[in-house]
């Protein structure tokens, strides 16, 4: 849908303009996904790989006074329902997917309104498998109802997650 975005991955302790790649961490197709007006969580989505074994371990954006990465899934009675997830394993050359119906960052406490078009920086702070950290910085689409990616569509569900926009 998109180019893969350019990201920038540095190590806590360099100096500006420093940029390590030590753990390589890309991040594709972000994406958060425009709020109904009134609402103030917006979820939001990507896809990304590791090199090497590593781990999404935190989140965080200007726009939101709050972030946390969220696990929605659907129990047997068929019950929506979601929950914090402190730590999202991050397997060498795999690519891991945040999207709607699955895991997603959300974004709460919006301290703006959001607009599709607009680009939101997200923070990520990714954890290699020898206790490094990196910050992971991402620009982040917001999409409107009509160009947001096809996300998985839950069977017995109509039109899938898009038609629910109060869910993320
Ligand atoms: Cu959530």
């Amino acid at each position: 849908m998109t180019m893969p975005l350019r990201v920038l991955v540095f190590l806590a302790g360099l100096g500006a303009g420093q940029f390590a790649l030590a753990a390589g961490v890309t991040v594709d197709n972000a994406w958060v996904r425009l709020p109904v007006p009134g609402q103030s969580v917006a979820g939001a989505y990507m896809t990304l790989q590791s090199p090497v074994d590593a781990a999404l371990v935190g989140v965080s954006s200007p726009v939101a006074a709050q972030a946390e990465l969220h696990l929605m899934g659907i129990d047997s009675s068929g019950v929506m329902h979601m929950q914090p997830v402190a730590r999202l394993a991050l397997p060498a050359g795999k690519a891991v997917r945040l999207a709607p119906g699955g895991y997603h960052i959300m974004l709460e406490q919006l301290r703006q309104p959001l607009h599709a078009g607009q680009k939101v920086p997200l923070e990520l702070l990714v954890e290699t498998a020898d206790h490094q950290t990196e910050h992971v910085t991402v620009m982040a689409d917001v999409l409107g109802f009509g160009s947001q990616p096809a996300g998985p569509v839950h069977p017995g569900m109509p039109g899938g997650f898009g038609g629910m926009s109060n869910l993320h």
